[in-house]
């Protein structure tokens, strides 16, 4: 009986059809920055190279089957002309189209090789001295996304389903979903998303998540940069999420973990099937006979740790003599980004280490590195893998790795050994392979030597369970439950539309009696990091005395704060009405002080019982604080390390839950505060109180920007009211306003 262990069961066909079916209802649009072709000078013209990669295998089919294209740059110099740059790109498609990006003439070197290469690139890898950045790269960077943009948009038609790639793309979500609310976008990333701490670094890093959450899925290679991405998303934006997804802008957005994989075919068929590659790897076992071999295949990159590895089998040649003509380590490099400084050293650098290195060590017969410094075919690359005993992958850092992968799809026997860096995404599947810290170069030596003295039996049973993932998780696979995760993904949420100025303002003219119900921070103020900051603006006090002083009006701001804050700040206003402490608490004017909501009289035995818990928390949160209202209790937590203050405020609730069970007093998280206080006291109750007062209003409104602010909205609904939700949660609100900043505009308008 076939098991699921069985490389046979999930075949390549079928995970292509299952993608192809799910792409046929709509198109699929597969946009990164470079096209699987290149186009190239061959002597006076211009061809398209098709580049091999199991990217292009695997969308190749679905591409060909949902009638979809590929966007990207297709590394021309700008200077062929539209038209016959389309007619080449066409010969080379492979039944599917191929579009160029048209990047601004002169910006896309700057583009590919400024902040996405020198700013992103190597603080992603844990390289921030490496870390370059201008403002004049950050524009490049902004005019390409947008210039991607527009590509997709003159093919899109909204509702298609389109799957970027790639770290250079990351403010392309947001531009599109600003267009389109219906087409389901997708992200991938393909490099490690960095530890929050080290994504602080990063200039511009609000910018970037915002641009990722313009997608309906992110996915990454590893669990790990998924938390990264979940903790860096609370600490820079202050957003909180569950462990696969979060509600932003009224969508979810679902948060994956799918590391690529191969076309194991692709590579590995050529070596039963590839007369090329049999007759490539019968030359290489001729050459090599009876000597170890050691592969090593990567771009040329200071993140793949190539003069770590030099220095490594300098050191164990040197100390283990009875190695020498026994073994050798193949480096194959294939240069890359060589416009870039740190790229052109490490060239340098590797030029003159390994030459060093051959020349103190070789001997006639024998030399100790083959360094090929290019790109070799798939049927030489296959022939390599194959001939060599063991596959030293030892990045410093890698997304994935899809070399240490290849390597177990060359293995049909399994008799090789992997050593696989654990600062490889693909160490995280991978528990085989003999995992080093490439930055222990003893270790990693030691290591080496173990894997030359391993016998078959132990290769075979650590390199077959892996080379079984290997074909079963192919790319396949991998595109697939990508494609089936954006179709079910994307649906949006019932989202209340834009709120209409003109007409709300018509409305507004035309009544003879109104009410205006302001909430207070976050709607006529911004938060701040101290509640004692957010005094209002001369601005606004202005605003708020000339719409009370309309008699039509009946104006109030109602808020969770305490009558005191309020009065400070807003009780020489006239004629405005003030509610505090969620509404229990109210001011009316031509009254002295302040009193209770008619008919509320709450017990507060339970403050004795939470002040103590609550002082606890403050002892364990530095930066945390009390704050005491007359009918409630507040934990504070803005100041606390982001990751640290939501996980203890979870704490807190679920111990808050627990102890209030029996009294009528509830816990309620609101942004980054955890408030205790009576269930009944609610926005919605002074609502009412007011729309009672207020008389036969013709005109009302209220606004709002979180949690608390729904039971008036609730309230207001049933009155017919303007209901605007300031931000992109869900609500009951009928309308909303994307920032408060809107809330400027319309009071001003108000007063024209
Ligand atoms: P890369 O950094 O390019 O990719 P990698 O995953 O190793 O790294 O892929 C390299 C590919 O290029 C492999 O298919 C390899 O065979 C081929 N290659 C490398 N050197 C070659 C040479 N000299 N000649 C011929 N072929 C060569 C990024 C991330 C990775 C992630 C991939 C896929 O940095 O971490 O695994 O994307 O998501």
């Amino acid at each position: 009986m076939a098991t699921f262990a069985d490389p046979k069961i999930v075949p390549a066909e079928t995970a292509r059809s299952a993608a192809r079916e799910a792409a046929q209802q709509h198109k699929l649009i597969v946009v990164s920055n470079r096209l699987p072709v290149t186009l190239a000078h061959e002597g006076e013209n211009w061809i398209a190279k098709p580049s091999s990669g199991g990217l292009a295998t695997a969308m190749g089919p679905i591409l060909k089957g949902s009638g979809g294209l590929w966007i990207g740059w297709p590394g021309d110099d700008g200077t062929l002309d539209p038209a016959e740059r389309d007619r080449i790109l066409h010969s080379g498609s492979e039944g599917y189209r191929y579009v160029a990006a048209e990047l601004e003439p002169g910006k896309a070197q700057a583009f590919y090789e400024g902040y996405a290469n020198q700013t992103v690139w190597p603080l992603f890898h844990y390289f921030p001295t490496r870390m370059n950045f201008t403002v004049e790269s950050w524009d490049a960077y902004k005019s390409g996304n947008h210039a991607f943009c527009r590509a997709v948009s003159r093919v899109s038609n909204g509702e298609d389903l389109i799957w970027i790639h790639d770290y250079h793309l990351m403010l392309l979500p947001d531009c599109l979903r600003e267009q389109t609310r219906n087409a389901k976008i997708g992200f991938f990333l393909h490099i490690p998303f960095p530890s929050s701490e080290v994504f602080a670094m990063l200039p511009k890093r609000e910018a970037v998540l915002k641009g990722l959450l313009g997608a309906d899925l992110i996915a990454f290679h590893t669990h790990l940069y998924l938390q990264h991405f979940r903790a860096s998303l609370l600490r820079v934006l202050g957003i909180e999420s569950q462990i696969d997804s979060l509600e932003y802008d009224g969508r979810t957005i679902h948060l994956e973990v799918l590391p690529i994989g191969i076309a194991p075919e692709e590579l590995g068929g050529l070596i039963d099937h590839g007369p090329e590659t049999a007759k490539y790897l019968q030359e290489l076992r001729q050459r090599y006979k009876g000597q170890q071999i050691m592969i090593a295949v990567d771009r040329l990159d200071y993140t793949k740790g190539i003069p770590n590895r030099m220095r490594t089998i300098r050191r164990l040649l040197t100390q283990h003599t009875e190695l020498r003509e026994k073994i050798v380590l193949i480096q194959v490099a294939v240069p890359s980004r060589e416009g870039i400084g740190d790229y052109q050293a490490l060239r340098s650098e590797l030029n003159e280490t390994v030459g060093e290195i051959n020349g103190e060590l070789a001997t006639p017969h024998w030399t100790p590195i083959v360094y090929l410094r290019q790109g070799v075919s798939r049927q030489e690359l296959a022939a390599l893998y194959s001939l060599a005993d063991i596959a030293w992958v030892t990045p410093l850092r890698d997304g994935l790795n899809l070399v240490a992968k290849e390597y177990c799809a060359c293995k049909p026997d399994g008799n090789g050994v992997l050593v696989l860096s654990e600062f490889a995404g693909a160490a995280a599947e991978m528990g085989e392979a003999l995992l080093v810290n490439p930055y222990n170069e003893d270790n990693v030596a030691e290591t080496i030597l173990r894997a030359l003295k391993m016998d078959t039996a132990e290769r075979q049973a650590r390199l077959i369970p892996m080379r079984e993932r290997v074909t079963r998780n192919n790319v396949f696979v991998w595109a697939n439950r990508f494609l089936e995760k954006l179709m079910a993904s994307g649906q949006p949420r019932e989202v209340a539309p834009a709120l209409n100025f003109t007409e709300l303002q018509k409305a507004y003219d035309r009544a003879t009696r109104r009410i205006l119900i302001f909430d207070y921070d976050g709607t006529l103020v911004p938060i701040a990091d101290d509640p004692t900051w957010t005094r209002p603006s001369d601005e606004l006090l202005r605003n708020l005395s000339r719409l009370t002083s309309d008699p039509a009006n009946v104006v109030a701001v109602v808020t969770g704060r305490r009558a005191r804050d309020m009065d400070v700040w807003l009780g020489h206003i006239n004629n405005l009405y003030l509610g505090a402490e969620h509404g229990l608490m109210v001011h009316t004017p031509g009254e002295p002080g302040w009193h209770t909501l008619k008919g509320m009289n709450p017990d507060l035995q339970w403050k004795d019982k939470i002040r103590p818990v609550l002082q606890h928390f403050v002892d364990r949160a530095p930066g945390s604080f009390i704050e005491e209202k007359q009918f409630s209790l507040v934990w504070h937590y803005r100041r606390v390390e982001a990751e640290f203050g939501s996980w203890l405020a979870r704490e807190l609730l679920a111990l808050l839950e627990n102890l209030l069970a029996d009294t009528d007093a509830r816990p309620l998280h609101g942004k980054k505060i955890v408030e205790v206080k009576s269930s009944w006291a609610n926005k919605g109750q002074f609502a009412s109180w007011l729309l009672d007062r207020g008389g036969r209003a013709e005109f009302a409104l209220g606004i709002g920007d979180d949690a608390t602010d729904e039971d008036m909205f609730a309230r207001l609904n049933e009155a017919g009211a303007f209901t605007v939700h300031v931000g992109h949660s869900q609500s009951n609100a009928h309308f909303r306003l994307h920032h408060r900043v809107g809330i400027d505009k319309l009071l001003a308008d108000f007063l024209q």
